[in-house]
């Protein structure tokens, strides 16, 4: 039977459904051509690791090999769907001929075939002389959001009771750092409140910077449906460009680049002037109303549509939707997180749902969301920066918690000043600070800002450079050693998606060549450079996952990320278990905070909080002087305006984001046919009135600048708000446009700029100010 082209359908048929009744399933399937289900030999439990939804599914593998995949229906998180990446890319991405299969070693100039007893060796041998001679601060990890459990934890007590050096982060501050932040700022630590069930349950549904369509498909299809039944909820779509969601909204408010602040205080403000507050809630249960009504006082509608470039009535029919429903459910992604004022701006969602009370019930929650698969894990397990378990680094009974826990002195582990985060520790490298990097499961040499910089760190530092990938991506051709990872289907572990939910993905086939899974060479590692407790044992002494799995257990132990009544046979009978389960709990909640008690207990909280406009920190003092006690805080900042505004040099606005089609630099989706061919090359987008204004026409090839670099691409006339230009980050240096004569810059982040939010530190991905110039003749 010929299989449906899901690159043309992309959210699959619907099945409408009313509010507060079951999403009903569909159990989508993709397998290698030819093939039926008859001829699979076995299917392996896992889920999906191309976004943070983790849609359950099962690996079909014949004669060792994995050759497609099927939804689970009895999964909660997708009833069975699929979305085109995880049915094409998923299996497709991980088994091609280009795979990396023995490690490399740089001779010579060139990176060249070596053992894993000689890579190891150079690793260990360099690590050791920085680590007698210079001391912890040499060394820099930057792994990922796409690793297990499992393997950033081991990551994280190498780094943090081996080595001891603050310097580890994730690609996740660039993907998830201001979900998080947003978290701990206005409830004290850490996790998701919500979960998908209120898509079912809510009667409106705010979108912020978040087009879910293109980037959790089936989450999307999740409210297609529920759009398609009785009773469908109202959307409010905040995005400057007409994306698929804003095409379906009730309300789009197609704010400029870098404003979101400004409306999101216009917002808050027409909730209080309208009494659309649940007071006794905001009574009870948070601190802080007296300076967000001062913050919001003077944004008026009529002055954020002024700023945003919006119509002030739009603003005032969203906010009536919030004021008015019961039962609003907000998600937040990277038009909040990468733009200006990151945390201050989701911050706001925050705030909104707790002056309405709309919080812990079905249908009314936050989604903070992730992007990446393991994003939480990694955040978790804290090598991102963060201390294991939402542990505060400021607070020195977690410290000595951690020490106990991994039988070493608490000044071993890195706590005395804020962690590194990514860009600075690029920053240390091009310095000369960090002389030892270890890169894994990302790269940043197309993902990171301001590429031509990343490139000389990369190149020209000095720094002893260790990449860890599938693929010879663009960041492992500049390493000094290159070690080939097993990876999803070839590796066992656990991840967590967007609203907490655990999934196992059991190992279905065996990596190609010499890979080894990450999990592997961290242990090997470990074991080379003989890190031990302060008694002599082994401080890393796991053999596999699982064991690796029950110290995590222990770690989460009484905190908010309790994994303690979740073991590797619960995840194997069930497709999907949520955390917190503490041990002995048979049920897990659905949502956080039903009660309205937060974790903010200077005892409990993960941080002291920070000024939201500054980023400087609170401090245990001024905090516990607050006294919020399990209240939620609810924070704000003056609006200060989007970072590089555009001027006669560089008229345009600059943004980026992602296609449905590809998954971040494509190592997975650039090689599965059905993708790779439904959008092989870079664009750029601008609105008909710019075409127009400035004589430009569909198709033609541009060449973009900013003060940073340059791309070359064909243009395309999109609905997208005028001034506001958009590319997608997807593509590589040097990929060839589609129509160019002579190979040019592709990737978008040759045009971004190198700056952060204050207090997530999250880059700023989505405004810069750029020029357009023709370049070709129209096409
Ligand atoms: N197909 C696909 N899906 C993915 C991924 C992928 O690469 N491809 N990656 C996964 C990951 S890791 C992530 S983080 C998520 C990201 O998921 P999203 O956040 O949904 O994706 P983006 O396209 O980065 O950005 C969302 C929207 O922000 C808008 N935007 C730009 N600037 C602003 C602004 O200043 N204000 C507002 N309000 N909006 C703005 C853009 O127009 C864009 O439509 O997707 C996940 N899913
Ligand atoms: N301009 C702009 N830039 C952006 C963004 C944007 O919106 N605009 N978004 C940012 C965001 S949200 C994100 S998440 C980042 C993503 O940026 P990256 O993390 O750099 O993107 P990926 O292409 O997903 O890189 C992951 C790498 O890990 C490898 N890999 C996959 N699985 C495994 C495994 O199991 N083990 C090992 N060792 N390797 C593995 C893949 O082959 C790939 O090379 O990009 C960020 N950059
Ligand atoms: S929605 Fe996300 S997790 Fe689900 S199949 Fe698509 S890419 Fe995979
Ligand atoms: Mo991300």
């Amino acid at each position: 039977m010929p299989q449906p082209d899901r690159t043309a359908d992309i959210w699959g048929g619907r099945k409408p459904f009313g509010r507060g009744e079951p999403w009903p399933t569909r159990v989508d399937t993709a397998l290698a051509d030819g093939l039926s289900e008859h001829d699979v030999d076995r299917w392996v439990r896992s889920a999906c690791v191309l976004c943070s939804s983790g849609c359950g599914c099962d690996i079909a593998v014949k004669d060792g090999r994995m050759v497609g995949i099927r939804g689970r229906a009895d999964d909660a998180i997708n009833r069975g769907r699929l979305g085109p990446k995880g049915l094409y890319a998923s299996w497709q991405g991980m088994r091609n001929a280009d795979r990396l299969t023995t490690p490399l070693v740089r001779e010579g100039g060139e990176l060249v075939p070596a053992s894993w007893d000689e890579a190891m060796g150079r690793i260990v041998r360099r690590s050791r002389a920085l680590l007698d001679e210079v001391g912890p601060l040499s060394h820099g990890f930057y792994t990922s959001g796409q690793l297990f459990l499992e393997e950033y934890y081991a990551l994280a007590v190498l780094g943090k009771a081996g080595i001891g050096t603050p310097h580890m982060d994730g690609n996740t501050r660039l993907c998830t750092a201001t979900a998080a932040s947003a978290l701990k700022e206005t409830f004290g630590a850490d996790g998701q409140p919500a979960c998908y069930e209120d898509v079912d349950e809510c009667e409106a549904l705010f979108l912020y910077g978040h087009n879910m369509a293109a980037t959790q498909t089936v989450l999307w299809s999740r409210v297609l449906d529920r759009l398609a039944g009785p009773n469908p909820p109202r959307i409010v779509v905040v995005d400057p460009r007409e994306t698929p969601v804003a095409r379906v909204a009730d309300v789009h408010l197609a704010v400029r680049p870098g404003t979101n602040l400004a409306l999101m205080l216009a917002l808050v403000r027409e909730v209080l002037q309208n009494d659309w507050v649940d007071e006794p809630y905001v009574a009870a249960h948070t601190l802080g109303l007296d300076e967000l009504r001062e913050n919001a006082e003077e944004w008026t509608p009529e002055r954020a549509a002024e700023v945003c470039g919006v119509d002030a009535d739009g603003i005032r029919r969203a906010a009536r939707i919030f004021g008015t429903a019961e039962r609003v459910l907000s998600t937040v992604l990277q038009g909040f997180y990468q733009s200006s004022q990151a945390t201050a701006s989701a911050c706001q969602v925050n705030n909104l749902h707790l002056l309405r009370g709309m919080l812990g019930r079905p249908g009314a929650g936050i989604l903070q969301m992730n992007g990446q698969p393991t994003a939480q894990n990694n955040r978790e397990c804290g090598a991102d920066g963060d201390l294991p378990g939402f542990r505060n680094w400021e607070n020195p009974d977690h410290v000595a918690e951690l020490a106990a826990l991994w039988g070493v002195d608490p000044l071993k582990i890195p706590h005395w000043a804020d962690p590194t985060h990514a860009l600075q520790l690029f920053r240390y490298v091009e310095q000369g600070s960090i002389r030892f990097l270890w890169i894994s499961a990302t790269n940043p040499a197309v993902s990171m800002p301001q590429l031509a910089r990343i490139r000389d760190i990369l190149r020209a530092s000095g720094a002893f450079v260790v990449v860890q990938d599938l693929y010879l991506t663009e960041t492992a051709e500049l390493a000094d050693v290159v070690l080939p990872a097993a990876g999803w289907g070839e590796k066992t572990g656990t991840f967590t998606n967007a609203t907490r939910t655990v999934h196992l993905s059991e190992k279905a086939v065996d990596p190609p060549g010499q890979a080894r899974s990450d999990l592997a060479i961290f242990l090997d590692y470990a074991r080379r450079m003989d890190f031990r407790r302060d008694d002599g044992r082994e401080l890393l002494p796991w053999d596999g996952p699982e064991d690796v799995y029950r110290a995590w257990q222990e770690c989460s132990r009484g905190r908010p990320c309790d994994y303690t009544g979740i073991s590797y046979d619960d995840l194997r009978s069930h497709s999907g278990v949520r955390w917190p389960r503490r041990e002995g709990e048979e049920q897990s909640v659905d949502r956080l905070y039903a009660d309205a008690v937060f974790p903010t207990h200077v005892d409990d909280c993960e941080t002291y909080g920070h000024d939201l406009l500054t980023g400087a920190s609170v401090g245990e003092q001024a905090f516990t002087a607050l006294r919020p006690d399990g209240r939620a805080l609810l924070k704000a900042a003056p609006y200060a305006g989007p970072h590089e505004p555009p001027d006669d040099a560089y008229p345009f606005r600059f943004t980026t984001g992602r296609s449905v089609y590809h998954f971040h630099t494509r190592t997975k989706t650039g090689r599965a046919p059905e993708l790779a061919d439904a959008a092989p090359a870079v664009w750029v987008e601008i609105s008909p009135t710019d075409a127009e204004a400035h004589g430009f026409e569909d198709g033609e090839l541009v060449e973009v600048r900013s003060r940073r670099g340059r791309i070359v691409a064909p243009l395309r006339v999109a609905d997208i708000a005028a001034g506001t230009v958009f590319a997608p980050f997807h593509y590589g240096y040097w990929d060839a446009p589609e129509g160019a004569e002579e190979r040019h810059p592709t990737a978008a982040n040759e045009l971004t700029i190198t700056e952060w939010d204050p207090v997530s530190k999250q880059p700023v991905f989505k405004t810069a100010a750029v020029r357009i110039d023709h370049i070709g003749p129209a096409r």
